[in-house]
């Protein structure tokens, strides 16, 4: 049994959260010969809340879970971590414009992104959920210029998640048999969930399902996913997210082995998206260390794809480097 590493968790109070930490505590996440100490950042008035969160972890007698440490300071929260999910964010209310959102979110990721500056370890490994999560990435990794670029990353493992089950079902098969689907781009309803080089059963995604399918509905519905969630639970994807978080950093930290997985990070200009915008791409990862999958045909429908979330994502940052300047 190795040392315990400290592992933060923003928004621990939410939904989210609720489910995730349940994960990283169980052994899910790091393995189970690794033990764990949890900080968990919420905002002041969820104190009484997190509370009751620290009382049923506690009452789980997890094995692996060394301590829990409960805190609305980022200082405290962030000190020496190895690994932190910043799942927090303000959420969209009724009334409430896509700029407004923005505004608020991009400034939780500068403050946070400076604290992970100051107190976490410089090796930091940081996922981020909170939306919109390819720009608070950025926002974050920004304001954290002593933590090297290629640690913050934004959460599309959900939308991979979500096509690789419609493949699946749509085939007739288990959900093991279906590898390599890729998410391009926004966790938004730009992204695009592209099955070019996706495999069923060891057989071409694109010989077992017709073009028109895969080319129109299969996208349009892992796009609308998260609203279609929404209109039927009354509240947003919150197990279904955390399981996505668990399995993205599960594969940062452990590896990936022949297949590749979709994760936001920070484009190097591969596949021509524009650099210095946190884009997902397909990725392997060994050591700890994820590289962009090189090579794969982009063809003519794909590009269209791709400029249209990549405008998206460029107007994003704009928009947020303005906010964070003001
Ligand atoms: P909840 O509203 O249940 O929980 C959010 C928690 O964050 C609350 O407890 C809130 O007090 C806390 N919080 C707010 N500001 C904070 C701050 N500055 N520091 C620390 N904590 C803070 O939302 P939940 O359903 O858990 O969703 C969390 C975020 O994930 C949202 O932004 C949501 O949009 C986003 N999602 C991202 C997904 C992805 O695939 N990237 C999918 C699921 C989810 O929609």
């Amino acid at each position: 049994m190795s040392e315990p590493i400290r592992v933060c968790v923003t928004g621990a109070a939410g939904q989210i959260a609720y489910s995730l930490l349940y994960m990283i505590a169980n052994g899910d996440v790091f393995g189970r010969e690794q033990k764990v100490i949890l900080t968990l950042l919420d905002i002041e008035p969820m104190m009484g809340v997190l509370e009751g969160v620290v009382m049923e972890l506690s009452d789980c007698a997890f094995t692996l879970l060394t301590q829990v440490i409960p805190t609305a300071d980022p200082a405290v929260a962030f000190k020496d971590v190895s690994v932190a999910f910043l799942v927090g964010a303000m959420p969209r209310r009724q009334g409430m414009e896509r700029k407004d959102l923005l505004s608020a979110n991009v400034k939780i990721f500068k403050v946070q992104g400076e604290a992970l500056n100051t107190y976490a370890k410089k090796d930091v490994k940081v996922l981020v959920v909170g939306n919109p999560a390819n720009t608070n990435a950025l926002i974050c990794s920004h304001y954290a210029p002593t933590i090297p670029k290629e640690n913050f990353t934004a959460m599309t493992r959900l939308d991979q998640n979500r096509a690789r089950a419609q493949i699946a079902q749509r085939v007739g098969t288990d959900i093991s048999n279906v590898q390599n689907i890729i998410i391009w781009g926004n966790h938004s309803a730009t992204q695009f969930p592209d099955v070019a080089n996706g495999t069923a059963n060891g057989k071409a995604i694109t010989d077992l399902v017709d073009t028109s399918y895969l080319q129109s509905e299969f996208i349009e519905t892992v796009q609308k996913r998260g609203a279609a969630v929404i209109a039927a639970r009354k509240m947003s994807s919150a197990m279904s997210a955390a399981k996505a978080a668990a399995d993205h950093v599960r594969d940062w930290w452990l590896g990936t082995t022949g297949t590749f997985v979709s994760m936001g990070v920070l484009s190097d200009g591969s596949y021509n998206i524009p650099k210095d915008i946190v884009f997902s791409f397909p990725v392997e990862i060994q050591n700890k260390q994820w590289k962009i999958v090189q090579g794969l045909n982009i063809d003519e429908f794909a590009r269209g794809k791709l400029d249209i979330t990549t405008k998206e994502l460029l107007e994003e940052k704009e928009e947020a480097m303005a906010i964070c300047n003001a």
